[in-house]
């Protein structure tokens, strides 16, 4: 391309600080170094963890700084070593990296690389420096993927090629969202055809959990949500049947095991609330329940559960990214979505301009979208 080598002027939404509206200024971005690539942005989806940051909840975000980490583009150029990735490959930047050689990515059961932003809060590239800058100031990259930009780079391990035909409008979920919660029920809970499982929160990665259960063949499949707003859409991905807590005068615990036949096979906390982190324990059956932890907590947030509630025979795990070790499952997640595996398509409600982000996250506050789409 002929702007291989050279700075790129662009458009991005710069975020300055907790609690800022975010403004769409000129950068320039950097080529990329040595394992770079540098990607022009189509499209990417405003997620919880972005507006975390925004509300200030994230500890050890750096600003200035471009959110976003649930993008797909286009390979724009490569630094020097990157090998299987060219100029004008369809790519998905990864928010989770697979560098292939640390001791989470050699453990076929485990997924956050090292290299990834747990170890690194700033979410700075290779060399631990952006290639933003801004009114000759540094931006910060965030999760290194930073997608509310028209051109980003990210590392070499912190990208995955995807099919050529892939519609980037649809499949930058598959960036966060969409893989988070499919994979935290195929993955990580390994649900089990004709089983019973609750799904706490309906919000994109909870609807995303209807789905992965739904496509692993769960009879029963209960979604809960404090805004019956959500259960249109629910039942339209594959829940059977939505409860609003709100509605009942009793712990929903004692709901879900009349519903089940003395509790769940599998409960799922998609929100991010330590009581309902809580209930969604309490309501798995005492002998097979298994609950998986999705919605990210406060850091400082600790959980009150009697040891009783495991010595019985319960399991509790999280997970992140829904297991999904990124470079490697990223293209069959796409390439399963091309082949109708699994559909999406009732996640996006908006689709907006770059420019209209702010819109984008008032919306997700609200509870009014699902998943806004931005389109650069
Ligand atoms: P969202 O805000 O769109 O959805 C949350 C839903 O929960 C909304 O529909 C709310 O109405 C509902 N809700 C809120 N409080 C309650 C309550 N007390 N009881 C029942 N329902 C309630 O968020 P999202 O779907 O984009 O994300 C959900 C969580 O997943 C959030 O915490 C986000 O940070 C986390 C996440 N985790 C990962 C990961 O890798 N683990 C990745 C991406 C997002
Ligand atoms: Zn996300
Ligand atoms: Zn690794």
């Amino acid at each position: 391309m002929a702007t291989a080598g050279k700075i790129i002027k662009c458009k991005a939404a710069v975020c300055w600080g907790a609690n800022k509206p975010l403004t769409i200024e000129e950068i320039e971005v950097a080529p990329p170094k040595d394992h770079e690539v540098r990607i022009k942005i189509v499209a990417t989806g405003i997620c919880r963890s972005d507006e975390h940051v925004l509300s200030g909840a994230f500890a050890g975000v750096k600003f200035p700084i471009i959110l976003g980490h649930e993008g797909a583009g286009i390979v724009e150029s490569v630094g020097s070593s990157v090998t299987g990735i060219k100029p004008g490959d369809k790519v998905i930047p990864l928010f989770v990296p697979q560098c292939g050689e640390c001791r989470s990515c050699l453990n076929p059961e485990s997924n956050l690389c090292y290299k990834g932003f747990l170890g690194k809060c700033d979410g700075t590239t290779n060399e631990n420096s952006s290639r933003f800058t801004c009114k000759g100031m540094a931006v910060h990259s965030f999760f290194g993927t930073s997608t509310f930009t028209e051109y980003t780079v990210v590392d070499d391990i912190s990208v995955a090629k995807i099919h050529e035909d892939a519609p980037l409008d649809k499949v930058c979920l598959i960036a966060c969202g969409f893989s988070t919660g499919y994979g935290s029920a195929i993955n990580t809970a390994k649900v089990k055809p004709g089983s019973s499982c609750a799904v706490f929160g309906l919000g994109g990665v909870g609807l995303s959990v209807v789905i992965g259960c739904k496509v692993a063949g769960a009879s029963k499949i209960i979604g809960i949500d404090i805004d019956s707003n959500k259960f249109a859409r629910a039942l339209e991905c594959g829940a059977t049947e939505c409860i609003n807590p709100k509605d009942y005068d009793r712990p929903i615990n004692e709901v879900l095991a009349e519903k089940t036949h003395d509790g769940l096979d599998y409960s799922f906390e998609v929100i991010g609330n330590i009581g309902v982190m809580e209930s969604a324990v309490s309501s798995t059956h005492f002998a097979c329940g298994t609950t998986i932890i999705v919605g990210v907590a406060p850091s400082n947030a600790k959980m009150t559960l009697n040891p009783m509630m495991f010595l019985t025979g319960r399991t509790l795990k999280g997970s992140s990214f829904g297991g999904w070790k990124s470079k490697d499952h990223v293209p069959k997640l796409v390439n399963d979505y091309m082949n109708k595996k699994f559909s999406m398509d009732k996640l996006i409600t908006h689709k907006l301009p770059l420019e209209k982000i702010n819109e984008g996250f008032k919306l997700l506050c609200s509870g009014q979208s699902v998943r806004t789409v931005l389109m650069l």
